[in-house]
């Protein structure tokens, strides 16, 4: 009779160890899915919204202040449960045209490289760059202070029959969410719209928008005026006016094309890694290691101590 309450005893002691462990490991899988994790961070230098560092600003008074409008100074990618929030800081934000999501004057695309294959080519040719062959994209968004629209390599002839009036646009991504705090534009989209980003590369190009422009982008001529930039030495100069470069890389010599080129210039990427998240999963490994080893020690001495017991009996 003792023995058996004895049994007893130790299948409960190892039940409740066994539900302890599984405890542990679920609550840590849980909070690691559930916390928001910060994929890609980077700071973009205040004050370099002049593409090849000699852009002049359009003139019009709605280009007021005449500088910050266009000059991007921190980006991020935090994933947070199904979506990814991409945040925008802007040195300056105004709405001078009344656009919808509170901010009139940048132009932001993204494009993602997330699988194999893609394209090499912009989307649209308005930006006037090419992109490094090495990390054809998948995926772009288009971002302005009317719309948020994605697209597809593939989507080029039908995107070019779509207005951006039109309200049946099959590209543009009403589920996003837009909002403007201060001088952040603040962006949830649905994961599954742009595919897993953990080990994406991308690159980040800011124009001004212009709604009559070439795809968007206002134009950049040799001598500005009113409505367009000022700086361009040859019909290969960019309409980029501000971006996000690798480190070791400038934006002023990534953008730079010389009077005589014959080509556009070629941006670099940039590349998302979860390295950063590797020292929390290790630290919650070592957690998890430190439970299983407690256990294994109790239960090491619940069943000497029984063996002794069953010995002395
Ligand atoms: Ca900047
Ligand atoms: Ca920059």
């Amino acid at each position: 009779m003792k023995k058996i309450l004895k049994d007893v005893h130790i299948s409960i002691l190892l039940s409740i160890i066994s539900i302890l462990l599984f405890l542990s490991f679920t609550v840590q899988a849980d909070e690691i899915d559930v916390m928001p994790k910060v994929l890609f961070e980077m700071v973009d230098p205040v004050g370099d919204d002049w593409g090849p560092g000699y852009y002049t600003y359009p003139q019009y008074k709605q280009f007021e202040p005449h500088k910050g409008l266009f000059d991007i100074t921190y980006f991020s990618i935090v994933e947070d449960g199904s979506d990814y929030t991409l945040e925008f800081v802007f040195d300056e934000v105004r709405n001078p045209w009344n656009s919808k999501y509170n901010f009139s004057h940048p132009l932001i695309e993204l494009y993602f490289d997330n699988k194999s294959g893609g394209s090499g080519q912009l989307f649209r040719p308005g930006a006037k760059v090419k992109f490094d062959q090495k990390a054809p994209w998948d995926v772009m968004l288009h971002i302005t202070g009317w719309w948020v629209k994605v697209f597809r390599p593939e989507d080029r002839e039908e995107a070019e029959r779509s207005i951006w009036s039109d309200p049946e646009d099959p590209f543009d991504l009403e589920a996003a969410v837009v909002t403007l705090e201060d001088k952040t534009i603040r962006i949830e989209i649905e994961k599954s719209v742009l595919g897993d980003l953990s080990d994406a590369k991308f690159y980040l190009l800011v124009g001004a928008f212009d709604s009559f422009g070439p795809n968007y982008y206002r134009d950049v001529g040799e001598t500005g005026d009113d409505w367009i930039f000022g700086g361009a030495v040859s019909s290969f100069s960019p309409r980029v006016i501000d971006m996000l470069v690798p480190a070791g890389q400038t934006q002023e010599e990534v953008l730079n094309v010389e009077a005589d080129a014959d080509e556009f210039a070629t941006i670099p990427y940039l590349r998302i890694s979860m390295d950063a998240e590797a020292p929390l999963i290790i630290d919650r490994l070592f957690i998890w290691f430190g439970i299983f080893v407690v256990g294994l020690v109790l239960l090491i001495i619940v069943r000497a101590k029984s063996k002794k017991d069953s010995i002395d009996t």
